[in-house]
């Protein structure tokens, strides 16, 4: 920490925690005890001393308007964002005697914990607050809005595999980016994808718009959202069809891959076609090259999984590489999340696994649980690490719950968030430079350590110090807990058989690799950790769960009142709503210009864009690149972003996914018409 130096500038290693794969390493420039700067440092090795738009705005974020600095106790209306500042004592006194008060009249589970991405560090989650909330035998969270179908079909078909180093895309010859846009979502990758188009490589984007490295692609398959299921059965029955499937793999490495060459049987490129909305000509070249092309990496992301059909979908992608035999090499294969590469580090270790059970919440259910009053309902709701008013789906149900003047509500974030104003205490989290963590990637694979880079500003307190003060005040706290930074360090690295070893490369200053190396060929390093070892490409465990069994595909919900597929993707600056405190301007509505002039809509024009779910209010923004009948609004905006406070999740319904109970936000069906100025 550096302080008393005058306006000396000093410069300190750092980690971004935040939820992204890339895991960047960073470079803080500190003056007089604050953070004036962020860039990105070498340490690891893909950050290559770059970082997102974002987090280059951090400092912004610490010292803003929007930043709290004190625990505040609620002080007029819900909603309207207004408290009484009082200290940490009187606060987190409120804060127990009510959780106690609750749980004594109603039982624990009318205590709903509710967090997701607010970091992916093992230190300031999965610690102290899991110890209370399941000591107090409070509901339990289904962490469901991001990634579970996608982690659920990855678990069953590979046992999440650990997937090819983003270097490694720089040896492919062919590269298939479906459902991801790496140039807002994970920067880091993109210049090896620009490594590899230099030495030859064809690019492959599916992706409903024309993104901009679907801009700079040999082939962009723009399916109508939802349909990437038809889609990637159609290639591998085209595969299986012309002699292309690698049988001998498939004998050896996997089963169940007769029952998929059955279940694929229906989807003719024909029928596909007419599904997806993309030439059937165009399916076939797809199908052909990647047949052709080793090696072939495959990027999936998350675009294709929250939709009904979400869970099947990413399968049958992920299928393809072992469909056509592109495993064995550097640089083929696939990449999904890489977040298991360091299951050997148990981020979930302290010793609440022997709780008793409780209920467990969907999160993507928010406002039906919050809906529930008396016996049986939430009387209490501590949100942290997450803005459930502005990401989950439903977002007028969840506003209405929220509004409840008999549910008692903290939340703990570093800033006033949209749904913080209608919380009932405030408390002021310290970021992620104000506090030490210890962060993996699920892209990049690294585990960095980092430090506190400066001391909180204003009285700003980490989860694991907060969490940890309230066990002992609620009489939650055992003898023996890890409390400190330190003992929760030293708690999480014995819980890995490399623990010593990665103790020391960490104190070094390293970003060490997993167990399998820093860049794993997949069948060579790494393999499926299934029960057998095998790919399992019709698992039972999925087979059971989804609705008339895995590869079923469900049809478009559009009916003839809402026929506009309405998707939510990351830009640059929103992904999460992470930062949104910093965007103010207004976002449009994007959609086709044919879609447009149906509509008498001009650029520019106030436009109301609504369903049986809610409505939002902003200016339309012609976008040729978009499909058309697909309209978008970015994910991760703030009520301040459009004309009537509410955003896409507003019109997203609270439908899950076929496996997993993920979110459906992308089945959102809309209809867009002029507004009045
Ligand atoms: N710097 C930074 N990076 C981040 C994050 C961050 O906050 N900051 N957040 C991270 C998080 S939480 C996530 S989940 C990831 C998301 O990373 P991505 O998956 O790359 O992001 P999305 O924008 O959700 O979806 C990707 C693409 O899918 C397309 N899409 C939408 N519907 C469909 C469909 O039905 N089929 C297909 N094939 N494509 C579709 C969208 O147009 C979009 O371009 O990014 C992570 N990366
Ligand atoms: N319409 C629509 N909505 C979406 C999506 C979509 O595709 N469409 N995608 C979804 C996706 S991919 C995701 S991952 C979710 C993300 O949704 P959320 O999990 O709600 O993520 P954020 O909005 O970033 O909220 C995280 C909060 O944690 C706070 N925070 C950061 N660090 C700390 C800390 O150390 N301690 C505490 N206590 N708080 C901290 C941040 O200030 C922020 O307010 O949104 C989903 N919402
Ligand atoms: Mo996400």
């Amino acid at each position: 920490m550096s302080s008393g130096a005058g306006a000396t500038e000093t410069h300190v290693a750092s980690a971004c925690p935040l939820d992204c794969p890339d895991a960047c390493s960073l470079d803080v420039t500190v003056a007089e005890g604050r953070v004036v700067a962020i860039g990105g440092s070498r340490v690891n090795p893909v950050t290559h001393g770059y970082i997102c738009a974002k987090v280059r705005e951090f400092p912004r974020h610490m010292y803003g308007e929007a930043r709290m600095l004190q625990p505040g106790l609620r002080d007029g209306p819900k909603g309207e964002g207004g408290f009484r500042a009082v200290s940490w004592d009187e606060a987190l006194a409120r804060v127990s005697q009510k959780l106690l008060e609750i749980r004594s009249r109603r039982g624990g589970e009318a205590i709903l914990p509710f967090s997701y991405g607010g970091s992916n560090g093992y230190l300031s989650q999965g610690t102290t607050d899991a110890r209370l909330f399941r000591r107090l035998g409070a509901s339990r969270l289904a962490r469901t809005v991001c990634a579970a179908p996608s982690a659920a079909a990855n678990a069953a078909l590979y046992g999440k595999m650990t997937g090819i180093a983003y270097p490694d895309y720089a040896d492919a010859r062919l590269i298939v980016l479906w459902g991801v846009n790496p140039s807002v979502s994970g920067i880091h990758l993109v210049p090896y994808i620009q490594e590899a188009q230099k030495k030859g490589a064809r690019l492959v984007v599916v992706d409903p718009r024309r993104t901009r490295l679907a801009e700079r692609a040999d082939l962009h398959l723009a399916p109508h959202p939802g349909t990437d299921l038809p889609l990637a059965l159609a290639v591998i029955r085209w595969i299986f069809a012309e002699g292309r499937a690698d049988r001998e793999f498939l004998e050896a490495h996997a089963t169940g891959a007769e029952e998929l060459e059955r279940r694929a049987a229906r989807w003719t490129l024909e029928r596909a076609a007419a599904e997806t909305r993309i030439p059937a000509a165009d399916i076939e070249s797809f199908a052909r090259l990647y047949a052709d092309s080793s090696p072939a990496a495959m990027r999936c992301g998350w675009g294709q999984e929250r939709n009904r059909n979400g869970g099947s979908a990413t399968a049958a992608i992920l299928a393809l590489p072992a469909v056509a035999g592109k495993f064995g090499v550097r640089g083929g294969g696939l990449t999904m999340s890489n977040s298991s590469a360091w299951r050997d580090v148990d981020g979930e270790a302290p010793a609440v696994a022997d709780e008793a059970p409780t209920r467990v919440i969907n999160m993507n259910l928010l406002g039906d649980a919050l809906a529930v009053r008396g016996p049986g309902g939430i009387e209490a709701l501590f949100v942290y690490d997450c803005n459930p008013l502005m990401t989950i789906p439903a977002q007028v149900k969840v506003r209405a719950g929220l509004a409840r003047e008999d549910l008692f509500t903290v939340v703990f974030d570093p800033v006033l968030t949209d749904t913080a104003r209608y919380a009932d205490v405030v408390l002021p989290a310290a970021t992620f430079l104000e506090r030490r963590e210890i962060s993996r990637g699920y892209g990049a694979l690294v585990l960095q350590d980092a430090r506190a880079v400066v001391a909180p500003a204003g009285e700003a307190r980490s989860n694991q110090d907060v969490f940890g003060e309230l066990c002992r005040r609620t009489g939650m706290a055992r003898p023996g807990d890890p409390e400190s930074d330190e003992e929760l360090a030293s708690a999480l690295l014995a819980s890995s058989p490399r623990g010593a070893a990665l103790r020391e490369s960490l104190d070094r200053g390293e970003a060490p690799a997993p167990a399998e190396g820093a860049r794993p060929v997949q069948f060579v390093d790494a393999f499926p950790r299934t029960s057998d070892g095998k790919v399992h490409l019709l698992p039972e465990e999925l087979e059971r769960e989804a609705p008339g069994g895995l590869y079923a595909y469900r049809p478009d919900p559009a009916t003839a009142q809402f026929p506009l597929a309405l998707i939510s993707p990351a830009t640059d600056r929103t992904i999460s709503s992470t930062l949104g405190e910093l965007h103010r301007s207004p976002v449009p509505l994007e959609l086709h210009p044919d879609d447009a002039a149906a509509r008498g809509i001009a650029d520019g024009a106030p436009i109301r864009v609504y369903n049986g779910l809610g409505e939002v209010r902003c200016r339309a923004r012609l976008n040729p690149g978009l499909k058309g009948g697909v309209v978008l609004l970015p994910k991760g905006i703030w009520a301040h972003n459009t004309d009537n406070g509410t955003t896409a999740t507003a019109l997203a319904p609270d439908t899950l996914t076929d496996i997993a109970g993920g979110a459906c936000l992308n089945d959102a069906r809309v209809e867009v018409e002029r507004a009045p100025a």
